[in-house]
């Protein structure tokens, strides 16, 4: 209590003494924006993490639902439970923390630990830091040394290896620092505030830092005092725990608790990071006496809230007011699956909502989104889509059952469970399935692994799962979809990024003037409000020339 309210004035301080720069935080805290941004209101729709709610939450302050988010913020962050927006709770709100959310559709409430749905599907890892902070008090080599030394904190307590790499194609982890808009994910705010975010392994594992903190080590170790700067190390140590899986910790003193804990002189992981990770990869090396535990993943990653091909009852509680615009796809540029039907239309799912992609341009038809609910009461976050022009079906994979449609509609007897209807493939949580066009059968993708089905003998061929990398050269891990597009080839998805395969060098395209990979919002979807990361002007520059957005990529 006595170290917590000590942290509070401290922070004040800092924040009183650098008000040029920084407002005090309680004028910029949108106490509603701040719980829907974190998790606080389970009805909001959320994509992942490090992201905001997709509409505008209209909230009534003085509504239950306004109550009890309030109350879990308090419970979450150790606070007395008055349920009242008070000083404390706002002092709390002000304080410098991750931009993760704390609470999500997928939090494993039965566990003190809280571990993500979503795992590396190896425990060697490899990690690229693409960039630095400008106006950094700490050399190029000093935030090397701060990175390598979170990383070896995680692999000191658990099964994990990582290596650093040079190049980002080679990287399952890459760490960026950013400031304010970077992209299709949530903006970073200057100074104070948000430190950093990270997207946990389904989304691609990648670090981001706000550039605009001043970012320190020992040897700056007093301006953690007399200028709120802050260390590099603890938050890194942090985010690296989001990339491998793990949620937010209500522990206090946890690495895996949201708030930023001021400068800490002994950084080690708490029992319960120790708990979470190994829980996950299984224990280091030298304390190892048992295999992973590795048996309970797929029980815990189900999610019970959904039933395939069940219309569920949304009734919005009260106090929340269901905002009528839908989802705008460019806000966040993934996507959950993509498929065609059998009347020749291009679909591409996230979240609740599909959408409809134009063939001329980057582009979707204009009375899209339409819900998922259309397809025979598809359930939202999908899994895996693909088109089979021999039976002219659509199949599309979620959680473990498989519904087959002739266009939009779905078939008889579906869903069904997808070991009865491809035997011998991945039971459930496929991340991409694609019917390759050179010999039409059936690729399965998930996390580093892929299942080649054989139609005709109707199983998976002997010798599968192999590793994605060994035979698909230059295509991720993690997959978010894979598609047959209309010229024949064949496309990958990442996270906002996708890759052009080449089907004849077995390679992801090497075409030196488009470089793989590119962002889908701007060559697929045709979002170009958005400004453009550093990385991606550089690409173009390289490219030569200075495309028109509205163009295909290949045109
Ligand atoms: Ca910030
Ligand atoms: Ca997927
Ligand atoms: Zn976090
Ligand atoms: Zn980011």
């Amino acid at each position: 209590m006595i170290r917590r309210t000590g942290t509070v004035i401290l922070a004040l301080m800092a924040c009183a003494l650098s008000m040029p720069v920084e407002p005090p935080p309680e004028s910029k805290i949108d106490p509603v924006m701040y719980l829907a941004r974190f998790g606080y209101f389970p009805e909001i729709s959320f994509r992942g993490v490090g992201s905001a709610p997709l509409n505008q939450p209209h909230v009534d302050q003085n509504s239950s639902v306004f109550e009890n988010a309030i109350l879990e913020f308090q419970d979450f962050a150790g606070l007395d439970l008055t349920g009242k927006l008070d000083e404390t709770t706002l002092e709390k709100m002000a304080q410098p923390r991750c931009g993760v959310a704390d609470k999500g559709k997928l939090e494993l409430r039965f566990k003190r630990y809280a571990r993500h749905s979503s795992r590396w599907e190896k425990t060697k890892l490899s990690y690229f830091i693409s960039n630095y902070p400008t106006d950094s008090l700490l050399t190029k080599s000093e935030i090397d040394k701060e990175i390598s030394r979170a990383f070896q904190i995680w692999s000191d307590s658990s099964n994990l290896d990582f290596k650093r790499v040079l190049a980002p194609e080679q990287a399952d982890i890459q760490l960026d620092f950013f400031r304010r808009n970077h992209g299709s994910d949530d903006p970073f705010d200057g100074r104070g505030g948000v430190l950093a975010h990270a997207f946990f392994p389904r989304w691609g594992g990648d670090v981001h830092f706000d550039s605009d903190e001043e970012w320190i080590n020992e040897r700056f170790k007093s301006r953690a005092f007399s200028k709120n700067a802050k260390q590099l190390l603890q938050t890194a140590v942090h985010e690296i725990g989001h990339s491998l899986g793990l949620e937010h910790s209500k522990a206090k003193r946890s690495i895996m608790a949201p708030f930023y804990q001021g400068w800490m002189d002994d950084l080690h992981l708490e029992t319960d990071d120790i708990q979470g990770i190994q829980s996950i990869y299984g224990k280091s090396k030298e304390t190892a006496t048992s295999k992973p535990e590795t048996t309970t993943i797929c029980n815990t990653s189900k999610r019970p809230d959904i039933i395939f091909g069940t219309a569920l009852p949304n009734p919005s509680p009260p106090g929340i007011v269901p905002s009528p615009s839908k989802p705008d796809i460019c806000f966040n540029t993934y996507f959950d699956a993509a498929t065609e039907t059998k009347d020749g239309s291009f679909y591409v799912f996230q979240g609740d909502y599909h959408w409809k992609l134009t063939l001329e341009k980057a582009g979707f038809e204009p009375q899209y989104p339409r819900t998922n609910q259309d397809w025979g009461g598809l359930p939202g976050d999908v899994d895996a889509a693909f088109y089979n022009p021999t039976d002219g079906m659509t199949y599309i994979f979620k959680d473990d059952q498989v519904g087959k449609y002739f266009n939009t509609d779905i078939q008889p007897g579906y869903p069904k469970p997808i070991s009865q209807e491809f035997p011998g493939a991945p039971d459930r949580d496929i991340d991409a399935a694609l019917l390759w066009g050179k010999n039409s059968q059936l690729y399965l993708f998930r996390g580093s692994l892929y299942w080649k089905y054989n139609f005709d003998k109707r199983t998976v061929e002997d010798s599968y799962p192999l590793e994605i990398n060994k035979r698909w050269r230059g295509v991720p891990n993690n997959l978010s979809a894979a598609l047959r597009w209309t010229n024949g080839k064949t496309y990958f998805f990442k996270g906002s990024s996708y890759y052009r395969f080449d089907d004849d060098t077995f390679a992801v395209d090497a075409n030196p003037r488009v470089r793989y990979p590119r962002t889908i919002g701007k060559w697929w979807l045709g979002c170009h409000s958005k400004p453009q990361t550093d990385l991606e002007t550089e690409m173009e520059e390289d490219a030569g020339t200075k495309r028109n957005p509205r163009r295909w990529a290949w045109s």
